[in-house]
């Protein structure tokens, strides 16, 4: 199955429901009410206000140009712009210069961190990197179990301690370690957290530092986890935890069987956030790197 038919059916949900509210609309002439009714649709579908916007007064404009004779001209006229105002943000992991690149993934409880790093542990191992995982979550009882289980099913090394233990001391021996093993990868897994809880942004500070310490320029990417069932929750949550953190970049969770899909639109257009990743499945191949044009048409087509 190629990209574009994996984006098709892991969107099917998101898509039915924006093409109930969507398709319908594009269809007759095109005026100043259809334009409104489009609006609408692209409002009710967690496309988000920010970009409705933009995409709306696009629309407007090429209309008054009479560039476009009807609303079935609309659709693809909106698909490109889409697919231009979403391409600028690039999707790439940002690798370090210098072996190993460090990811530290971060999020609110159940968010799908650890399940997305295993993604993304099995993604990168598969593309023949060598990656060591770092249990920093501390603070959950069968967190580390979880990860280490991953760490074992997919075949790479994973640095622990016991729980309780300071997830910065842990962050720092996993440095130390994918340092000494000439590892590419390092993504270090975090406690679930929210901005609000202050000592926990602190210790994620920690966390951030004593990396640095031990590999400068590290972590390289900061991955929010963000669960695509939670719609426009999940932008304001990516708003509110990049105010209190750096975040590079947003690893998309659940987005099989949610019809939310459309939250990858406004989270990357109104946050300037790249969605690096999107997560269909609790299974460690359950993952695709985004491609915004792909995604674009798989959601419209
Ligand atoms: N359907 C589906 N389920 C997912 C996906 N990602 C994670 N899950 C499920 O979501 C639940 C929580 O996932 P975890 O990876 O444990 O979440 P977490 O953020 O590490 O949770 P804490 O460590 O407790 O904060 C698990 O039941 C996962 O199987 C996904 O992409 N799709
Ligand atoms: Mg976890």
């Amino acid at each position: 199955m190629g990209l574009l038919d994996r984006f098709k059916k892991a969107l099917k949900k998101t898509r039915e429901a924006v093409t109930g509210s969507l398709f319908s609309v594009f269809r007759g002439s095109l005026d100043e009410d259809k334009i409104e009714e489009i609006e609408d649709a692209l409002l009710s579908s967690d496309v988000g206000v920010k970009t409705t916007e933009a995409l709306i007064e696009a629309l407007r404009t090429a209309w008054k140009r009479r560039e476009l004779k009807d609303a079935a001209e609309a659709r693809p006229f909106l698909m490109k712009q889409l697919q231009q105002r979403l391409a600028s943000v690039g999707s790439e992991l940002r690798w370090a210069a210098e072996k190993p690149t460090v990811i530290l993934v971060v999020g609110v409880n159940g968010s799908g961190k650890t399940t997305s790093i295993a993604k993304l542990t099995q993604h990168l191992h598969d593309q023949g990197k060598k990656v060591v995982l770092g249990a920093g979550d501390t603070f959950r009882a069968a967190a580390v179990e979880q990860l280490s289980i991953w760490s074992k099913r997919i075949g790479v090394e994973i640095v622990k301690q016991a729980q309780g233990a300071d997830p910065a001391a842990v962050a720092y021996d996993a440095a130390d370690a994918a340092v000494s093993r000439n590892a590419d990868v390092l993504i270090i897994d975090t406690a679930g957290r929210l901005h609000t809880q202050e000592n926990l942004m602190r210790e994620l500070e920690k966390i951030r530092r004593v990396i640095g310490k031990r590999i400068p320029g590290a972590p390289h990417e900061t991955l929010l986890v963000l669960d695509a069932t939670t719609g426009q929750n999940a932008l304001q949550q990516a708003r509110l935890f990049h105010q209190s953190a750096p975040v590079s970049g947003i690893f998309l969770s659940k987005l099989d069987g949610t019809a939310r899909g459309g939250v990858v639109l406004s989270i990357q257009d109104e946050m300037d956030l790249p969605v690096k990743f999107i997560g269909l499945g609790e299974q460690p191949t359950d993952i695709e790197p985004f491609d915004a044009a792909s995604f674009v048409e798989a959601l419209f087509s």
